[in-house]
Formats: structure tokens, C-alpha cells, sequence
């Protein structure tokens, strides 16, 4: 069998610098912290870490509004302390991959200034249109009803340039026009600075939004929105003339032969991954492109994430490997996550119980996968007050609704061990409220601990993804017990495990043997319930013939 690539392999780490580790005090994460917990990463098993945004910033969305894409911001440190972290990942065997961010800039970017000022080329390097006319009061009138994610018109009006511009996120994250082929150029130029540095891959940052419909038409309105819907939760219009146009794929592709050049011609393979919220998966798998026009190695997987609700069961986790296995244009690699910082996490959606059986299902499918920091221990959402959000997502909802929006509880301080800062830190206040729960709950406690833990198992798991029946070995999956359970099998020359995982409050039995085709007698059973039971341990081989999971 053809070996594996890294991003194939080894996990994938989200890191959300601001909440990893703070090495001076200030109450924010910095690059000099991340250093300092290589450790954690080679302890965990992971292979690659990706940063969040590290760039120049005001911080209007906390670092996905960059006001240069060629600067580390200082108060995550500076260029050096990025290369000193860089050569210490390299020095453990851990790649870097570094979140990009190509459909907009910062308000404060200089290209923004003159293009205000319409100096040069940047003329038309955002998204400016005139007003339709003015109201009564003198009041220029948006060009058509195109929202921003967050809420509100998508369109900012400029005082100077007299005209307004485009903005699908906060005003402050002024949309490139990808309409005009320098903006391309120069950002081509951006990703190449930090290939130069020797990053070793990229994630794309909503790269749906990148192109509109040069008609600038009024989208319609979404025939299924439920008549509660409101615009910040994406069902209010459809999204046809500002999201997923096809032209988005042609500029990827130019992303990604940039990348090709480099893994050519030092044999290091540069990896692209790309977020788009897309729907159906046909759509989806469009960005993977083809052999020919390579786009993304990935498009994010977030099946689990859309599909995966409260009172689910076997049978929708069944639903969604099925069908992206079925679906998935021959020849490329799937993926699996459930959480990231714009998403609740996992024990919050469900339950504590749940963190094993999610952590086990992704890490364990065939394809690669992404860990959101914190999973591995298995975090909560906090508690966020009104008065202490920060999300522009959250505040612009406004304090009766900020609670369906905001994604502070899911971006607090990593909790690394149970002293005051919960040794995030050594100040005496942090961006984000440290989640009280920090003082069992931590990465310290839960090496220590004398039974199980979400981080043990953690661990244990991340160890199989480098032998070669998790490498090569067949997948049968599906439901069990009409959908009580879940399970499914990987099997190699003869060896293999099999993952099963309990969903419902009862006891269900499986006989292993009788569910899956050629389960070698020596395979070892990986269960998981919903009542976690140190009993049966993860990786504990259990006679295959018959399984009890409590629930
Ligand atoms: O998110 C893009 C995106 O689709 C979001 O609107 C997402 O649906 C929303 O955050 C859910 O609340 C990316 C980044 O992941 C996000 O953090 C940024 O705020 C956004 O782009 C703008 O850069």
C-alpha cells in the first residue's frame, strides 16, 4: 500500500493561540507559550499544529480581520518568536500549518486606506458600490440586502470614498475583489512569505465568500427559513449571488499550484485545507477538484457537526460515514472532526459522557483528522455573561440573543492544570474567563489520574492511527441494535480492532462477531458508553464474541 502523507496520518491540531498558553502574564496566549507546550503535543500524539490567525490585527474578530498578512501580531509575540517555534515543532517532527484568511483584510490594512482614497491599483481592490439613491433624510440607501454573517446589512458606508463597501463578516473585514486579478497576486505573494518561512500547510478561512455575482442582485428569500429565522442565523435570504460561485475554486486552484511548486521541489508535501459551509456534499467535494486542476487536499468535513443533534442515535453517525464514503470522488482522502472554535464543544452539545466515544469515532476512521485544543480533555463551553462577551458574533446579536451566537464559551483558556490561571497564566485576569471547572478539569489531573481519563484514552487511541491496520485496514461500519449503538471494524492482514460505541441509556449486548464480516479472534474491542466505564477501558481486549456496553 502507498504510505500515508502527513496530513493523512498524523492528527491535525487547532490551536486558538489567544487560549493555548500565555508566557507573559498578559492574559492572552502567545507564540513563546505554544513553544513551551510542544511537549503536550508529541504527549498526545499529534502530527501537525495549526494556529488560528497570528497576523497583525485590530482584533475586531479576534484575528480573522488582518491589517498585514506578512506580521505576527505583537501581542502574540514576534517574527522571531514565530521562527523559534517553527524550528521547534520541526525539531519534534511536527509540521505548521497556519490558517490564512483570503476573502478579506482588516479596515486597517493599507490596501483599505488607498483604496478609500482610490490610489492606483488598489482602486478596486474591495467590493464598492454606489448607493441606491437616498432616503429623506439625506441617507445613503444599501446598494441591495446582502447580509453580513453576523448580523446585520453587509454593506459599510464611506464617509471619503462615498460609496459603500462590501463586508459579509463585521464592517471591519472589508471584502477583497476578487473580481480584479491583482488582489489574487498579492495575496498569492502573502501565502508565498510564509512558505518561504517553511510552513508546512494552510487552512482557507471561508473561502465560499470569496466572489459575488457581479449583478448585484437581491438574493431571495429563503423559501424553508422558519418564521423565527433572523439574519445572523444564515436562513433568512439564500446566499446565491455571495457564496460558493464557481469562481472560487479557479482562485483556489492558483492557491494550491503555489503550494505544488514547494512540495515539488523539496519533496515536503504542502497541504491546503479549506472551510466552506456547503451543502449537498456533491457540492462539497467540488473542492477537492480534480486530478487535473487540483483544488483543496480537503474540503472540511462538518457532517458531524450539522447532522449530529441532541437526540441522536447509531444510525445518524452511520448516515454520515455512509454517505461520504459513497459520495467522495475516487482517489481522495476523507476527513473528521467535530468541533472548532466557531462551534460548540462537544461536551456541551451533548453530554461529558459523549467526549471518548466522539474523540475515538473521528480518530479512528479511515482520513484525516483535526482535534479542536481542549477535546482531548474533554473541555465544556463556559458560562459567558452578557457584560463579558467579546465575540463581535455574540455582541451584535445583542443580550437577549447573544447566547445562540456568540463563540466565547468555546474559546476559553486551555486548562492546563488546577492552580489559580489554571497554569494558562501567570496574570491575574485573561481575555476570556478561565471556565471555573478548570480546577478538576485539566490536562494535569487527568494524567494523573488513577483510573481512566478523557486524556488517557486520548492518547492511547492517537498511538493506533500509526499502525498499519488503522493505515490500511478495510472499514465496515454501521449501526447496530437499531441504531443503540454504532460500531465498526478495521481489519489488516489478519489483525484489527473494532470501535463500538453505546448511544442510548440502556444496556446494549453485541455480539462482534455475528455484526462483522472476518473479525479476527485476536482483534481488540474499543468500546465506549454513555456511562463511561473504566472497566471496559478502551484497547482492553475483550473476547470478540460478545460485548455488553452499558449505558
Ligand atoms: O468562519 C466562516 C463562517 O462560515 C462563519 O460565519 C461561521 O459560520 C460562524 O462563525 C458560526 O458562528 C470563518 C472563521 O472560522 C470565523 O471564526 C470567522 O469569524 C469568519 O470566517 C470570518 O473570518
Amino acid at each position: 500500500p502507498q504510505p500515508l502523507a502527513w496530513w493523512q496520518q498524523d492528527i491535525i491540531y487547532q490551536v486558538y493561540p489567544r487560549s493555548h498558553m500565555d508566557s507573559d502574564g498578559d492574559g492572552v496566549g502567545d507564540l513563546k507559550g505554544i513553544e513551551s507546550k510542544i511537549d503536550h503535543f508529541v504527549d498526545i500524539g499529534v502530527g501537525s499544529v495549526w494556529l488560528s490567525p497570528i497576523y497583525e490585527s485590530p482584533m475586531k474578530d479576534f484575528g480573522y480581520d488582518i491589517s498585514n498578512f506578512t506580521n505576527v501580531d505583537p501581542i502574540f509575540g514576534t517574527m522571531d518568536d514565530f521562527t523559534s517555534l517553527s524550528n521547534a515543532l520541526k525539531e519534534k517532527g511536527l509540521k505548521l500549518v497556519m490558517d490564512f484568511v483570503p476573502n478579506h483584510s482588516s479596515d486597517l490594512h493599507v490596501w483599505f486606506n488607498k483604496s478609500i482614497h482610490r490610489e492606483g491599483k488598489y482602486e478596486d481592490y474591495y467590493v464598492w458600490r454606489d448607493p441606491k439613491g437616498f432616503d429623506e433624510e439625506g441617507n445613503p440607501i444599501v446598494p441591495n440586502n446582502w447580509i453580513s454573517s453576523f448580523g446585520g446589512s453587509a454593506w459599510e458606508w464611506n464617509e471619503v470614498r462615498e460609496q459603500f463597501y462590501l463586508h459579509q463578516f463585521v464592517a471591519g473585514q472589508p471584502d477583497l475583489n476578487y473580481e480584479n486579478p491583482d488582489v489574487l497576486k498579492d495575496m498569492l505573494a502573502a501565502l508565498k512569505f510564509w512558505l518561504d518561512l517553511g510552513v508546512d500547510g494552510f487552512r482557507m478561512d471561508t473561502v465560499p465568500s470569496m466572489f459575488e455575482d457581479q449583478r448585484f442582485l437581491d438574493e431571495p428569500e429563503d423559501p424553508n427559513r422558519p418564521p423565527t429565522s433572523i439574519p445572523s442565523d444564515h436562513s433568512y435570504w439564500l446566499h446565491i449571488y455571495t457564496y460558493d460561485l464557481p469562481a472560487t475554486r479557479d482562485a483556489l486552484a492558483e492557491y494550491r499550484k503555489l503550494l505544488d511548486i514547494y512540495s515539488l521541489t523539496d519533496g515536503r508535501e504542502r497541504c491546503m485545507m479549506v472551510e466552506a459551509y456547503v451543502n449537498p456534499l456533491e457540492q462539497l467535494f467540488l473542492y477537492y477538484g480534480t486530478k487535473e486542476k487540483p483544488v483543496a487536499h480537503f474540503p472540511f468535513n462538518f457532517e458531524f457537526i450539522k447532522r449530529v443533534t441532541t437526540n441522536f442515535n447509531g444510525t445518524d453517525i452511520a448516515g454520515v460515514v455512509d454517505e461520504w464514503f459513497e459520495k467522495m470522488p475516487e482517489g481522495n482522502t476523507a476527513n473528521w472532526l467535530v468541533g472548532n472554535h466557531d462551534q460548540w464543544r462537544i461536551a456541551s452539545r451533548f453530554t461529558p459522557e459523549v467526549v471518548d466515544a466522539f474523540n475515538m469515532l473521528i480518530m479512528l476512521l479511515p482520513g484525516s483528522q483535526v482535534t479542536y485544543y481542549g477535546e482531548e480533555i474533554g473541555m465544556t463551553n463556559a458560562n459567558i455573561t452578557w457584560e463579558e462577551t467579546v465575540d463581535p458574533a455574540g455582541c451584535q446579536a445583542g443580550p437577549d440573543r447573544y447566547q445562540l451566537f456568540s463563540r466565547d464559551p468555546e474559546r476559553t483558556p486551555m486548562q492546563w492544570t488546577g492552580e489559580a490561571g489554571a497554569g494558562f497564566t501567570t496574570g491575574n485576569s485573561t481575555w476570556l474567563p478561565i471556565n471555573p471547572n478548570y480546577r478538576e478539569l485539566n490536562v494535569q489531573a487527568q494524567n494523573e489520574a488513577s483510573g481512566d481519563s478523557h486524556l488517557k484514552v486520548y492518547k492511547r487511541v492517537s498511538a493506533l492511527r500509526k499502525t498499519d491496520t488503522w493505515r490500511y485496514g478495510s472499514l465496515e461500519a454501521h449501526a447496530i441494535d437499531a441504531g443503540a449503538a454504532f460500531g465498526y471494524s478495521r481489519i489488516y492482514q489478519g489483525k484489527g480492532f473494532v470501535f463500538l460505541a453505546n448511544y442510548v441509556d440502556s444496556n446494549t449486548t453485541i455480539n462482534v462477531g455475528q455484526e462483522f464480516d472476518d473479525i479476527p479472534a485476536q482483534a481488540t474491542v474499543y468500546t465506549t458508553s454513555v456511562n463511561f466505564q473504566p472497566e471496559t477501558a478502551v484497547g482492553s481486549s475483550i473476547s470478540t464474541s460478545s460485548v455488553t456496553i452499558s449505558g
